[in-house]
């Protein structure tokens, strides 16, 4: 696929990129009419997966926290699918698309969420930790801001050992406040460390919006350790996707670390046990982004206009993106629970019969 060649734009002052159509060539914005049924059918994916885990939560089948991407599916296909399968990613709490994304299979997703020995952490992480270093995903952190110096161990790892990889660290706005954040970019930048750290910003950290925790803007928040800021519509995802390819080029090329402020929105409440719009944000603000700037009716009512999506297209597209979320928790729901004698496996490294740390492998006395 072409590499990006527009520079990054501030949201709301992209051209769309409708404006880009070449039905002659039956392209948009230099996709094939498949690359773009392919992101369609990702986000989709995502978009039907989220919804039967929200059915699968409200009837117990999925237990503790649970966090939906409702809403931001535009980002986890227009910063995740452009990289390479041995890139990195590591994220927060809301990433069940992000997983998926990356190459986890939705059975192994599901299963993790239902807690069953199939899913991708054995059932041991459940929604907030979800992981497979194969795919290059390394979870899936609860505490906020916590995967931020990971992130930039990654990266730091990547250069160790003299490969070309980029890690990208995805957070949510409310990250930013957190210390972490200021210690890892100031480290990756004195490194110059191969890293993009995305602030998946949909303007609230659960009922706290971003203006009331900040006097500045998001863009200059990177700016005084010297890494790039750029802002990205997240909502877009050919913009999106566009910017990414781009991006990661550039600090695998040695561009070093990178910050991006992805705009968003949630369509849902914070977790499951919150109301979708709660007291912080009215009916009428979550309606008006349902109606303008849900990235899958973007990109649908695009690829309609420009002739490159029939409405059969359509439908065959949804009802696999269905089918796939149903045969998930069909999987989740016919996995085992794991076994309570393995309770205290991958916790330590080796546990002595007496439920005793060997922490050196052999035993005796630690002090
Ligand atoms: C260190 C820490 N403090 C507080 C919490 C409780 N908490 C969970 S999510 C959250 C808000 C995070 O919002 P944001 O980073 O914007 O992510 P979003 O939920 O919007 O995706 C808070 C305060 C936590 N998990 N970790
Ligand atoms: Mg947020």
């Amino acid at each position: 696929m072409a590499q990006a060649t527009q520079a990054p734009v501030k949201n709301g002052e992209a051209p769309a990129a409708g404006d880009d159509r070449d039905p002659a060539a039956n392209r948009l914005h230099g996709f094939s009419r498949e690359e773009l049924h392919g992101l369609l059918a990702d986000m989709l994916l995502y978009r039907r997966f989220e919804e039967k885990a929200e059915e699968a939560y409200a009837i117990g089948r999925i237990g503790g926290f649970c966090h939906l991407h409702i809403g931001q599916e535009g980002l986890a296909a227009g910063a995740i699918k452009p990289l390479r399968a041995d890139d990195l990613v590591i994220t927060a709490y809301r990433e069940h698309t992000q997983a998926i994304a990356k190459g986890i299979p939705p059975r192994a997703v599901m299963a993790e969420l239902y807690g069953r020995v199939g899913g991708c952490s054995g059932g041991r992480g459940g929604s907030m930790h979800l992981f497979d270093t194969t795919v290059g995903f390394y979870g899936g952190h609860g505490i906020v801001g916590g995967q931020i110096p990971l992130g930039a161990g990654l990266a730091w790892a990547i250069r160790y050992r003299g490969g070309d990889q980029v890690c990208v660290c995805f957070m949510g706005d409310a990250a930013v406040n957190q210390g972490a954040f200021l210690e890892s970019l100031n480290m990756s930048a004195v490194w110059q460390l191969p890293v993009i750290y995305v602030v998946e910003n949909n303007g609230y950290g659960m009922g706290t919006a971003f203006s009331r925790v900040s006097v500045t803007e998001m863009e200059v928040r990177s700016g005084a350790y010297g890494i790039p800021a750029h802002t990205v519509n997240g909502q877009d995802v050919l913009e999106t996707y566009r910017f990414f390819e781009g991006l990661a080029e550039r600090v695998r090329g040695g561009a070093g670390p990178q910050f991006v402020n992805a705009i968003t929105y949630r369509f849902r409440g914070h977790s499951m046990s919150d109301p979708v719009s709660g007291t912080y944000r009215s009916k009428e603000e979550v309606e008006a982004h349902l109606q303008g700037e849900d990235p899958i009716t973007i990109l649908r009512d695009r690829l309609m206009d420009a002739g490159l999506l029939a409405q059969e297209e359509l439908e065959t597209i949804d009802a696999a993106a269905r089918a796939a979320s149903e045969d998930a928790a069909d999987f989740a729901d016919a996995s085992p629970q794991p076994d309570p004698s393995t309770l205290y496996d991958h916790v330590y490294a080796e546990i002595n019969p007496h439920g005793r740390l060997f922490l050196d492998g052999r035993g005796g006395s630690h002090g």
